[in-house]
């Protein structure tokens, strides 16, 4: 009896901690600015089959519609209400999402923005994605309700209402976000409207919420509003499940607001991982992947089960939020598949795999001016997501978790699931290689010069395909083949001009 209420207490105060997929997958994708009949599709035909285990969407409800300029990606963090309804599509569509998506085991993931609705500049009236009234200059907001008492005006202390200091946690908590009302969510009123919103898309089906700028909101507040979620839905999630949260605050160590705030509350993203990773295989700042042995919380990162982690994210991959020129995206391809096969191998943190549109880039003195440009449309509607004949995505949609090494290493993630971080060699430069317990290992070649090495998989005898420059096949393998020993030794060759200078070898690989 005591045992068991051990158990339950525990089981009780992880719950949220959960991620909430399927057991034995391992990472989720954002399909940043998709229409939802469009994720309803690649669950069926593409995720469930590959392994992963859910999908960040982009803010379901209403939002402004920016048109100078011309419907922006950043429109959609500007909401108008709670009405499902966007150019991702209606009510009916999202639900039909849903309820497709989990019938095969992919779970979908909201992206909550609760902290503000639209900037206090947009002009007055219905240009909105469901046509709903609103004011900024009265703070009206009719459509959710709210009014000017439901804002922060009164208590933000700056002489324009903005966030002027990032070291002063009352501004950054209470005054506006480039312009942004701000929710007063100490009120009951505020906090009961967004927890009634996200307790609507729970009992839809969803399993769990990223939620925008979480530095911007208390954390007591967060919880408070929290702990009014219902359970996931029990269609498809055991009873007692609590939504998988996920809090963007960006902690780079130089800020007075710190992630470990917000540990009580679910997960953090940790905005360090990807710059960091990118620093290093760019060898920037006399970094070197030799460096990576204790990659993780011997960097200094947040402990590992409360990290939510990305090679590149829909802000920082185009110059917004935090992270710089360090950041590697699909625009640098090659050191980007390198980056995103090392985190899924590596087993720190809760992985999240980026996939993108192209836009024009067009750069200025260093920045790229186009950086606001919204997904591919006709006119303002969203293109939809062509496949191609060699499975690869038309329209401009990128599709990176549809890119063979990607795809692959989200799978190798889910072999290894569980096992220890083991083998580590390096060459004291960057030419590494670690294992993941006896069902997993990966070595990288980011000099310029050839890695030729015999190194300890820890894998079985047998021969293995190299799921980086090809697949298993029938039982054959369409890439690299790899023997390992009796003894656990491979030999390993890579060119540091290989088209990919990395090699992946695990348990399901194996011929
Ligand atoms: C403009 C002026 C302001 C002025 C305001 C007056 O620049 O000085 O006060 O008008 O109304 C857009 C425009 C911005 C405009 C603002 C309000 O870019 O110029 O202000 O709208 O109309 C995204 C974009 C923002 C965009 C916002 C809303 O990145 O550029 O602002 O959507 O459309 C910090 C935060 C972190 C945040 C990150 C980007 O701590 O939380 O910055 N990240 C999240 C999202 C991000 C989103 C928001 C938060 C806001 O990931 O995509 O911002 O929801 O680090
Ligand atoms: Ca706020």
């Amino acid at each position: 009896m005591k045992f068991f209420l051990l158990l339950s207490a525990i089981g009780f105060c992880w719950a949220q901690y959960a991620p909430n997929t399927k057991s034995g997958l391992t990472s989720i994708v954002h399909l940043f600015e998709w229409r939802w009949v469009d994720i309803a599709l690649e669950c069926e035909r593409y995720l469930a089959p590959k392994g992963f285990g859910g999908v960040q969407v982009s803010p379901p409800n209403e939002n402004v519609v920016i048109t100078n300029p011309s419907r922006p990606w950043w429109e959609r963090y500007q909401p108008v209400s709670y009405k499902l309804c966007t150019r991702s599509g209606n009510e009916n569509e999202f639900k039909d999402m849903v309820t497709r998506c989990n019938n095969v085991g992919v779970h979908i993931y909201v992206d909550a923005v609760i902290n503000h609705m639209s900037g206090s500049g947009v002009a007055a009236g219905t240009s909105s994605t469901c046509g709903s009234y609103f004011n900024p200059g009265t703070r009206d907001f009719p459509a959710v309700p709210y009014s000017a008492w439901d804002f922060n005006d009164g208590k933000c202390k700056t002489e324009n209402g903005g966030i002027e200091s990032y070291n002063d946690p009352f501004q950054i908590r209470d005054c506006r976000l480039v312009g942004l009302l701000d929710l007063a969510l100490e009120k009951d009123y505020v906090r009961s409207t967004v927890a009634e919103y996200l307790n609507r898309l729970i009992d839809i089906g969803v399993a769990g919420f990223r939620i925008d700028a979480s530095k911007h909101m208390w954390p007591g507040v967060m919880k408070a509003i929290l702990d009014k979620l219902h359970n996931l839905n029990t269609t498809w999630f055991p009873e007692g499940s609590k939504p998988f949260i996920y809090q963007e605050v960006i902690d780079l160590g130089s800020e007075s607001i710190q992630s470990s705030e917000y540990f009580g509350n679910g997960h953090v993203t940790e905005f360090k991982y990807g710059a960091k990773l990118g620093t290093v295989l760019r060898k920037w700042n006399g970094e070197k992947m030799a460096y990576l042995k204790n990659w993780g919380e011997g960097w200094g990162f947040m402990p590992s089960d409360r990290a939510l982690v990305f090679v590149d994210n829909h802000d920082n991959q185009r110059g917004h939020g935090a992270g710089g020129a360090s950041i590697l995206t699909f625009w640098d391809p090659r050191l980007y598949k390198m980056a995103v096969g090392f985190m899924l191998a590596h087993p720190y943190g809760f992985t999240r795999v980026m996939s993108s549109y192209r836009w024009a880039r067009h750069f200025v003195n260093g920045q790229d001016v186009n950086d606001w440009i919204g997904p591919p449309n006709n006119n303002g509607v969203i293109k939809e997501v062509t496949i191609n004949p060699d499975t690869t995505c038309g329209n401009d949609w990128v599709c990176e978790h549809r890119w063979r090494q990607i795809r692959n290493m989200v799978m190798f993630r889910n072999v290894v699931d569980g096992q220890p971080f083991t083998n580590w060699w390096d060459n004291g430069s960057n030419q590494v290689a670690f294992g993941r317990g006896s069902r997993g290992f990966i070595v990288f070649n980011n000099d310029d010069w050839t890695l030729s090495s015999t190194l300890q998989t820890g894998l079985p005898a047998g021969t293995y395909c190299d799921v980086i420059s090809g697949d298993k096949v029938g039982g054959d393998c369409t890439g690299i083949k790899v023997y390992v020993s009796g003894d656990g030794n491979a030999s390993f060759f890579i060119s540091n001009s290989a088209e990919d200078p990395f090699i992946a070898i695990h348990a399901e690989s194996k011929l």
